[in-house]
């Protein structure tokens, strides 16, 4: 006999890491070059990368558990490897609405970096490799870029309420972006000299 509401007992369900797919998982989301206008500083290579075929930067899963007294989310991130001129594939990025609202991140596969920035002022890149776990305050903007190879894969835990808030990033940009220089991924001032 159900003693509670159905939604108040605990859920599991399995993901590959490595992969990032696994059950339980919906809501599926997908960008490609196109809904990424204002994000790739290299206009001219986005719309040729458009016009050649329109890639899929990245896909990100929701699944949201949501209780009598509680709003927990997760959300598996597969981002892709590639570059937009010499810049790497990467997310949008957001901030979340409310400004009580940290998230935690964690890296399961791939390496890159996980961008963050205030908007107003402060910034900071943190390198990321498998198995890094990064702590989000609240009121910082984030990004990741992939830089490697493979596909990277993280995992975001945060409550369902936060909100999106993505118009204030394509405003204000973040104050650097991840190129490929010489050989090598390297963090420069945005907008960036064209090599
Ligand atoms: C993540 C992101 C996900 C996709 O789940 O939503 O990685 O990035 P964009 O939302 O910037 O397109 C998260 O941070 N949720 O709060
Ligand atoms: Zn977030």
């Amino acid at each position: 006999m159900t003693r509670l509401p159905e939604n108040d007992y605990p859920t599991s369900f399995d993901l590959d890491f490595l992969t990032g797919q696994g059950t339980h998982l919906d809501n599926k989301l997908q960008r490609r070059a196109s809904d990424m206008q204002s994000a790739f500083y290299d206009q001219q290579a986005l719309q040729e990368a458009i016009q050649g075929g329109d890639p899929l930067i990245y896909e990100f899963y929701n699944a949201k558990f949501l209780t009598s007294t509680s709003d927990m989310s997760i959300a598996i991130t597969r981002l892709f490897p590639g570059k937009i001129g010499d810049e790497y594939y990467m997310t949008k990025g957001h901030l979340h609405e409310r400004n009580d609202q940290p998230e935690m991140y964690i890296c399961l596969a791939g390496s890159g970096y996980l961008l963050l920035d205030t908007l107003d002022g402060e910034f900071r890149a943190e390198a990321w490799q498998t198995g890094t776990i990064t702590h989000i305050p609240a009121i910082w903007a984030h990004r990741v870029a992939n830089t490697g190879t493979e596909i990277m894969v993280y995992i975001g835990v945060y409550h369902a309420t936060a909100g999106h808030n993505y118009a204030l990033v394509e405003e204000k940009g973040f104050a650097q972006v991840v190129v490929e220089r010489q050989g090598k991924a390297c963090l420069v001032p945005h907008p960036p000299t064209l090599e």
